[in-house]
């Protein structure tokens, strides 16, 4: 690689941060079951101090996703002892994720529920989602919804619509200056006929209901196969309505894969929309960059690692496309010409380069090999293996 592209690859890295979800490093399965792993974190101590782990190696996940329900059981109270474990760990609580799909009251919806004492439930919870981002100064509130049917004919679409305008508009009047809402789509699961917040549409519509801080938040496992994603996030884009990312990857539905697994041109495909975006534009596009994935079978910490230095390498590839090449290529409908540009950058080995860059900031070459030689998982086997144990399994 020539040393222009080396430096292109150095400032691209300089720039890329990504999240880290807390429930990522937790044992999570499917709806058949879960396969324990001794070593899994379940307290929010143990997720900080994993998420500290992969930073310490990578360099480039500053932050960890909180998941209010599942990491902060005293709720707002609960941020004290976050902060504490942020400063301990080195890593800062991101993104804060409200739960409003595990209660029993949500089983006809939380914010589309026909019952007014469930919405409001759920808009309190909200309220304190909010609270918790603004004690623990996280800039987004990230806010997914199962919400939907499964039957034809159960529930009235149009209301539930406007409930939920009704209650993103209460939520976005309870940010502060500098918070955003994220919304995200998710097209079906768990419900199987209708989902209220189904596509990147309903989502940009409903964000724009909301208020001028709620952006669409594109979680890639969030689409049927055939939809182009990286067109959804050019549009999002131009309507400078994008506001984050959910990276995994799939092979037929949601099945939060590591990124890059099965289909890492789509990554590619999607960082070069945004990396075109900004060369364009000259603008710098405000994009959280988060992984939501469930590592059901490979170690938790080594697969939040891979994720990592894949989306760096992807990252790094996007950015060395020729875009004033491109440019003239697409003017001139010189289509080799064009496709050829991003097929070249995606066929460069950046890894060398990549590898630089890590020495420049003393991080380790290889993380994954230096966190084999840490010693970390055989000290947290051991000290985690028997509460582990302890956990049930079963889908019934
Ligand atoms: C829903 C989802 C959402 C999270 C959850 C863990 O599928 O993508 O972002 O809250 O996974
Ligand atoms: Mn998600």
């Amino acid at each position: 690689m020539d040393a222009r592209k080396a430096e292109i690859v150095f400032r691209a890295l300089e720039k890329f941060r990504i999240e880290v979800p807390s429930w990522g490093f937790a044992n999570t399965g499917t709806r058949f079951g879960k396969f324990l792993q001794a070593a899994a974190a379940s307290t929010i101590e143990e997720k900080f101090s994993d998420a500290g782990q992969v930073h310490q190696l990578t360099g480039v996940c500053p932050t960890v996703a909180v998941h209010v329900q599942w990491d902060c059981p005293e709720g707002v109270d609960s941020t004290a002892e976050i902060k504490k474990l942020a400063g301990q760990y080195r890593v800062q609580p991101g993104s804060i994720n409200p739960n409003l799909f595990q209660d029993q009251g949500y089983k006809y919806g939380s914010f589309g529920n026909p019952d007014k004492a469930i919405r409001d439930v759920a808009l309190q919870h909200t309220k304190d989602s909010v609270e918790i981002a603004r004690r623990l100064q996280s800039r987004d509130i990230s806010m997914w919804f199962a919400d939907g049917s499964n039957y034809p004919g159960t529930a009235n679409i149009r209301h539930r619509k406007r409930w939920f305008e009704e209650c993103l508009k209460a939520t976005h009047a309870e940010l502060s200056p500098g918070q955003r809402l994220l919304v995200e789509y998710k097209p079906f699961e768990p419900a199987f006929y209708h989902t209220d917040i189904a596509d990147w549409g309903m989502a940009l519509l409903l964000s724009r209901a909301a208020g001028p801080q709620a952006r669409v938040l594109v979680d890639t496992g969030h689409h049927y196969l055939a939809q182009n994603i990286e067109q959804i996030v050019a549009w999002l884009l131009a309507e400078d309505m994008l506001g984050g990312f959910h990276f995994n990857d799939r092979r037929y539905a949601d099945d939060d894969l590591t990124l890059g697994s099965i289909d890492p041109y789509q990554v590619f495909r999607i960082f070069h929309e945004i990396l075109f975006f900004e060369w364009e534009t000259g603008k710098q596009a405000d994009i959280a960059y988060m992984i939501d994935q469930s590592h059901n079978l490979k170690g938790k910490i080594e697969a939040m690692i891979q994720t990592v230095t894949m989306a760096q390498m992807l990252f790094s590839k996007a950015a060395i496309v020729d875009y004033q090449e491109l440019a003239a290529a697409q003017k001139d409908c010189d289509l080799v010409r064009a496709e050829s540009l991003l097929q070249d950058a995606f066929a460069t080995d950046v890894r060398p380069a990549i590898q630089q860059w890590r020495d420049s900031k003393g991080l380790p070459k290889d993380p994954i090999a230096a966190f084999r030689e840490s010693g970390y998982l055989e000290r947290i086997t051991k000290e985690r293996a028997e509460r582990n144990s302890r956990s049930v399994t079963s889908y019934a």
